[in-house]
């Protein structure tokens, strides 16, 4: 059986060794990742985060996948950033359901900065709630990115979404190179990064491996990895072509695959089931679960598409004897073996 490197081997991953996890015989490579999980996390606990858009649609970059993006013919109305008060209004609604972690996102290349002010008094008002701050706004300056860390911001969320190769075919309106600036520039300003991708979306298995060994050679392994399911959206390319050819949607076992060798990888990361669970079965997710995955996005809304909602998470948690995480410190004391 092929093994894997210990936690200690941190970011020095081949591509031969992460594909060798994918070949792994299914039941081999969960037992790998359930015992990285359990050896580095709280495993019987979810991390409940909330997901708010602050400004919908009207993006001018072509990501294939999107509905915000002015390429996209998904008839999504555009707006405009939304008012500091009702954003801090929609987080204590999200801090009485339990969430402990508020992501906001903004459907921008880049923000302006003239929007930092907003920002700001966005992250300091959701921090002093007493809850987790994530933001995904696009691409960042040096400035914004150290603005947004006196603000007290926690997590920045920039996926590089696929692999280096197969990122043209995706987007291009921007390169894979200026993901990995922004990411850098968010780690120099001393913020958790936050980044991950997409699975489902045409990919050969080679580019699920290119994606993974990309994110566990960064310097530093982003502290949260969101996994995506794609959304097929009508009117973007991507949810155009899924509909065309729905043999290409993406096989469960494959994208729980994913998800443990995520785990594997970067052991100590939190790893998001995130977009696409609204279309999961229950035995999927719950098969995430034991690949590793410790973090979902609540409500019934991620930010444009829709999403489980809080009574079918409670039911599917109750039954699998999963509770709510109370705070990410288990992780963060835990040191590899
Ligand atoms: N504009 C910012 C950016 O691109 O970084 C932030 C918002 S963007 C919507 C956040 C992430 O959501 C994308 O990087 C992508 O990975 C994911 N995403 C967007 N649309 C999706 C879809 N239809 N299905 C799955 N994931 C999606
Ligand atoms: C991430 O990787 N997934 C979340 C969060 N980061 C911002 C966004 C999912 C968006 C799904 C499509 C939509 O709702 O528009
Ligand atoms: Fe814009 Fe982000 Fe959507 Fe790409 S993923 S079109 S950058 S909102």
């Amino acid at each position: 059986m092929a093994s894997y490197a210990p936690a200690s081997s941190g970011n020095g991953w081949t591509r031969d060794q992460i594909a060798e996890l994918f070949d792994l015989p299914f039941n081999d490579l969960m037992w790998q990742a359930q015992s990285v999980h359990r050896r580095h996390h709280a495993h019987g606990e979810i991390q409940l985060c909330t997901l708010l858009s602050i400004k919908t649609g009207g993006c001018v970059e072509d990501c294939g996948y999107c509905s915000q993006s002015t390429s996209a013919d998904s008839g999504l109305k555009a707006t405009k950033l939304m008012d500091v008060r009702a954003v801090l209004q929609a987080a204590a609604q999200a801090k009485d359901t339990g969430s402990k972690r508020f992501c906001m996102g903004a459907a921008w290349r880049n923000p302006k900065d003239r929007d930092m002010p907003a920002i700001v008094e966005m992250v300091e008002g959701v921090r002093q709630m007493g809850m987790e701050t994530c933001m995904t706004l696009g691409m960042l300056s040096r400035k914004q990115a150290q603005t947004l860390a006196i603000a007290g911001l926690d997590y920045y969320n920039h996926n590089i979404d696929t692999s280096p190769e197969n990122y043209g075919n995706i987007i291009t309106t921007r390169t894979f190179q200026e993901r990995l600036d922004t990411i850098e520039e968010v780690r120099r300003a001393g913020i958790n990064v936050c980044s991950g991708g997409i699975v489902g979306m045409g990919e050969a298995r080679t580019d699920r491996v290119g994606f993974i060994h990309a994110l566990a050679t960064l310097p530093e392994h982003p502290g949260s990895v969101p996994i995506n399911a794609l959304v097929p959206v009508k009117g973007t390319v991507l949810g155009d072509m899924l509909a065309d050819t729905p043999l290409a949607k993406i096989d469960d076992i494959e994208f729980v695959r994913t998800i443990a060798v995520a785990r594997i990888t970067m052991p100590m990361s939190m790893v998001r089931l995130s977009a696409g669970r609204e279309s999961m079965s229950e035995a999927t997710q719950a098969l995430c679960f034991m690949a590793g995955a410790n973090s979902i996005f609540t409500g019934d809304k991620l930010l444009t598409t829709g999403n489980s909602g809080d009574d079918a998470d409670a039911a599917l948690l109750a039954k699998l004897g999963l509770k709510p995480m109370v705070s990410e410190e288990p992780m963060r004391a835990c040191k590899p073996a």
